[in-house]
């Protein structure tokens, strides 16, 4: 493996000299949400979910024929993604990590389990990890491209494909060894396979992404003419949200707005959460009374007509 990610280093290398003045960006790149908890749903952008959630992501690549001139065939045949890892932790609270990440979102680097903490105790240094991690890490079981399917990119094709997971930000490697490549025939198709594990801390939305740079993420014809593609990205939101049920239940603050449960107001419909007053501090009794006596209309749980943003 290593040795094929240092000859696609060495492709991208050539692109980035060769084609300044190729670029275009027309392509998509899109992240869909395909499994939730195991479960099959329909592929969506975006999604509600809860703490300890496991979500299967799968990308695509859209719309690259109007990415190439008309003097060479528009077809691609090399495609390199890199995760950004930064959009796997949440602007509020928690992680959406790759199953069998067990690491710092920010690698310690170490040569002597000594140097490492408790909560990530073990050092190792492999070609594909390194740093502190702990028992069980195994960013394998969250990443992979399936080749045999029919719809990716580069089916029936004598292909090589690489991921390096030495890093969060896993990057996907793959081509294929024919100087041909794959017509865009208007469907958009399968790169690869991505699995998240939602934190039982997390809240807030989740908008994760690929690096926006196109030396780190480009599809290109590699020969004999080179041309990079800088895509546009559809990122994938993840939006951990109170209500409906069971989030009603689950004694947290799904949604980061300080109310759990019932005392949210995004709980109000569900059953057991109607006609149940809203826990109210001190302060709040003091305001609720300013605003019983100046007669200002005042709603327990849901507010009709108001629209449920989370
Ligand atoms: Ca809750
Ligand atoms: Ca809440
Ligand atoms: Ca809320």
């Amino acid at each position: 493996m290593l040795n094929m990610i240092a000859r696609l280093r060495s492709i991208a290398f050539g692109l980035g000299v060769l084609t300044a003045g190729s670029i275009v960006e027309s392509s998509v790149l899109s992240l869909k949400a395909v499994k939730k908890n195991d479960v099959a749903i329909p592929p969506t952008n975006i999604l509600s979910v809860l703490g300890n959630d496991t979500v299967e992501v799968e990308f695509y690549l859209s719309d690259w024929a109007n990415d190439f001139p008309a003097s060479v065939p528009n077809h691609v045949r090399t495609f390199q993604l890199q995760l950004d890892w930064s959009t796997l932790v949440s602007p509020d609270s928690g992680t959406a990590l790759p199953m069998g990440w067990c690491a710092p979102v920010d690698r310690i680097n170490c040569t002597a389990s000594a140097q490492c903490p408790p909560t990530f105790p073990n050092c190792v240094n492999s070609p594909s990890v390194y740093g502190c991690t702990c028992a069980g890490h195994d960013p394998t079981l969250g990443v992979g491209i399936t080749e045999s399917r029919t719809d990716f990119l580069l089916n029936g094709y004598d292909t090589q494909f690489a991921i390096d997971t030495s890093a969060l930000g896993f990057r996907y490697f793959a081509f294929a060894s024919e100087n041909v490549g794959v017509p865009d025939t208007g469907v958009p198709r399968y790169l690869g396979t991505l699995v998240l594990v939602v934190s039982p801390d997390a809240c807030g939305t989740f908008t994760i992404n690929f690096v926006n740079h196109f030396t780190a993420t480009f599809i290109a014809n590699a020969t004999p003419k080179a041309y990079i593609l800088l895509p546009s990205f559809q990122p994938l939101l993840l939006t951990v949200s109170e209500g409906p049920d069971p989030s009603c239940h689950d004694g947290k603050d799904n949604d980061c707005d300080t109310l759990s449960d019932c005392d949210d107001p995004d709980c109000g419909l569900e059953p057991a959460c109607m006609g149940v007053i809203p826990t109210v501090s001190v302060w709040g009794l003091v305001i609720l009374t300013l605003l019983l006596l100046t007669g200002a209309k005042v709603y327990f749980g849901h507010q009709p007509g108001r629209a449920d943003t989370g």
